[in-house]
């Protein structure tokens, strides 16, 4: 796999354990947990890799205060916190607030959304007004990647009413 072969060239601080992650296909949860693993810094990212938001589009205008946001990746995939495997990370919607700092976790509240079981998508719901979404990837412990792997900022419109189309019933419990 060329991506891991210039990282491990890249990279001549990785310890033995980090290595042999990397070797193995990174599937040691434990990798990114170790503290030699902490001091390496941030998780590295593939230079061509990308985020998106799929829906809405900048400039949307959304009748409802309740609808879809759906998270699209390319050249990087999608898993669970706490999973360093190589070249992955979680979805971060970023609500109304400027990009965190990337050599920190990201924070955790209303304006900052996690997704660490691996969604790639939400309903949000959001007052009537002017409203930003933009995403960045945080790697098994919520730190951005280097470089950051983060999505265009867009700016969209919530008018007040019903979601159109509604969202689906709950699932019978
Ligand atoms: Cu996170």
């Amino acid at each position: 796999m060329p991506v891991l072969r210039r990282l491990l060239l890249l990279t001549p601080a990785l310890t033995l354990a980090a290595r042999h992650a990397l070797a193995q296909g990174g599937t040691h949860d434990h990798a990114a947990a170790t503290p030699a693993a902490a001091s390496q810094g941030r998780a590295k990212a593939p230079r061509d890799a990308y985020v998106y938001i799929g829906w809405p589009q900048d400039g949307q205008v959304i009748n409802g205060t309740r609808f879809k946001v759906w998270f699209g990746t390319r050249n990087f995939g999608v898993a669970p916190a706490g999973v360093a495997t190589p070249n992955t990370g979680h979805h971060h919607l970023l609500v109304d607030t400027p990009m965190p700092p990337l050599d920190q976790p990201i924070p955790n509240d209303r304006n900052h959304l996690h997704f660490g079981l691996g969604q790639t998508e939400t309903m949000l719901e959001l007052p009537p007004g002017t409203h930003t979404l933009q995403l960045v990837m945080g790697d098994a412990d919520h730190v951005p990647h280097d470089p950051p792997v983060t999505s265009r900022r867009i700016t969209i419109q919530v008018r007040p009413g019903r979601a159109v189309p509604p969202p689906p019933p709950a699932p019978p419990q």
